[in-house]
């Protein structure tokens, strides 16, 4: 038999805990990914990242025949997503700036539609060319790294990705700007 008040304390601390849960998760604010293995495949909950092509373990490089897709989702909703690449060098492409190897970013949860225009649109990014920083329109946004089984190899990149809420936009006192 289990008395009201017992009840009553049992969710109180079942409470607390998800309390504490919830405000270690929202304290944890920046994560690191790689996009080559583990991480690849997963839909990732911001706060923020930072997210590199590559750990330090893979070499100075990138390397061949990655194929790897993260769909970033905004925490809270009604909040929405800013990419900002700081560092891109991937030197494989054809002498008309065609990439071979490439990061895709698109505008959505999947990545069929929505190739944002200020990341290459459907031909992606690559050279060493930092795009302006990207948003998306919604709660999400799909990053795609896709290389071949040849050609230069480069460093890779480096980008931060965080959720925003554009009421913060609109006074312009955060989130607008890293
Ligand atoms: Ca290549």
């Amino acid at each position: 038999m289990v008395y009201p008040h017992e009840w009553l304390l049992q969710s109180a601390s079942v409470f607390w805990i998800f309390t504490l849960l919830l405000s270690e998760s929202h304290s944890k604010q920046s994560q690191i990914f790689y996009m080559e293995a583990k991480d690849c495949g997963n839909k990732k909950p911001l706060g923020g990242a930072v997210v590199y092509s590559h750990s330090q373990e893979s070499g100075d490089n990138y390397l061949h025949d990655i194929s790897c897709q993260i769909t970033f989702q905004a925490k809270d909703d009604h909040w929405r997503l800013m990419l900002r690449v700081i560092e891109l060098d991937i030197p494989d492409r054809t002498p008309n700036g065609y990439c071979n190897d490439a990061l895709y970013v698109f505008d959505d949860s999947t990545s069929y539609t929505v190739a944002m225009k200020d990341a290459g649109g459907i031909g992606g990014l690559c050279g060493s060319i930092l795009p302006p920083t990207l948003k998306s329109t919604g709660r999400y946004m799909t990053v795609v790294f896709r290389t071949g089984a040849e050609g230069p190899v480069g460093r890779g990149f480096k980008y931060i990705i965080t959720a925003f809420n554009e009421d913060y936009e609109k006074q312009g006192t955060c989130g607008s700007d890293f």
